[in-house]
């Protein structure tokens, strides 16, 4: 299983921030970094994609919200189709914007099957992206939902509870879409403590998404250093 922080860049103050923020996930073996937000309201003080590669040599993968988020300083992109919702900016819209930029870029494209799920009070993600999150409690819709998606030819499913989510996805939803797709399992949204990340880790997830939880909690990132298989 692969750690993923995320780097939200209205949380970043300045470049020492970030150089703490690196030297901390460096030192715990953080696998993977995503850069991204669904909602961005400050300007970047400085380049964060571009300093991240600069200072790190962990891979950047852009988790972005909208075309406008294509940064080629980067090393691949999560083109995000989301699945779970019936908004066709988000489903195919955004892409036919993004591709022809996309294909001029040396990002590496990562077909995803993007899936918000209801955990708790609803986040930014589901406000902004106007759409519907698949039910806490009903773990077949979310199989079904990542299997249409590995049917269309998309390579990894993010069961995302949202940046902020009250509680992480359920285990039993991440076992139930692990039994019924082959695709890698992405699982983020309210991972805040090792208890969470190693269920998520048994139920099947292959990668965890962590970001709220080591802002709050910077050492969290350390910790799951313990879980890691
Ligand atoms: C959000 O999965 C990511 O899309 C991370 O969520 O900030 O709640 O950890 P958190």
């Amino acid at each position: 299983m692969l750690i993923a922080q995320l780097i939200d860049p209205d949380y970043i103050r300045d470049f020492d921030h970030l150089s703490d923020i690196v030297n901390r996930a460096a030192s715990a073996g953080v696998d993977l970094f995503f850069f991204g937000g669904s909602l961005i309201t400050a300007n970047p003080k400085f380049d964060i994609v571009k300093a991240l590669k600069d200072i790190s040599d962990i891979p950047v993968i852009l988790f972005p919200s909208s075309p406008a988020h294509i940064d080629e300083s980067a090393d691949a992109i999560l083109f995000l189709s989301l699945i779970s919702g019936r908004n066709s900016e988000f489903l195919i819209g955004n892409h036919v914007a993004a591709a022809p930029i996309l294909k001029k870029s040396s990002l590496e494209i990562l077909p995803t099957g993007y899936i918000l799920v209801g955990c708790g009070a609803a986040t930014t993600a589901q406000y902004i992206s106007n759409t519907s999150p698949v039910p806490y409690n009903k773990p077949e819709i979310a199989a079904a939902t990542a299997l249409a998606g590995e049917m269309l030819g998309l390579k990894l499913i993010y069961l995302d509870g949202g940046s902020g989510a009250e509680k992480p996805v359920s285990p039993e939803m991440v076992a139930k879409v692990k039994a019924w797709v082959s695709t890698p399992i992405i699982v983020g949204g309210g991972i805040k403590t090792t208890k969470d990340a190693a269920a998520l880790r048994d139920a099947g997830a292959d990668i965890l998404v962590i970001g709220n939880g080591a802002e709050k909690r910077p050492e969290f990132i350390s910790e799951l250093s313990e879980i890691r298989v």
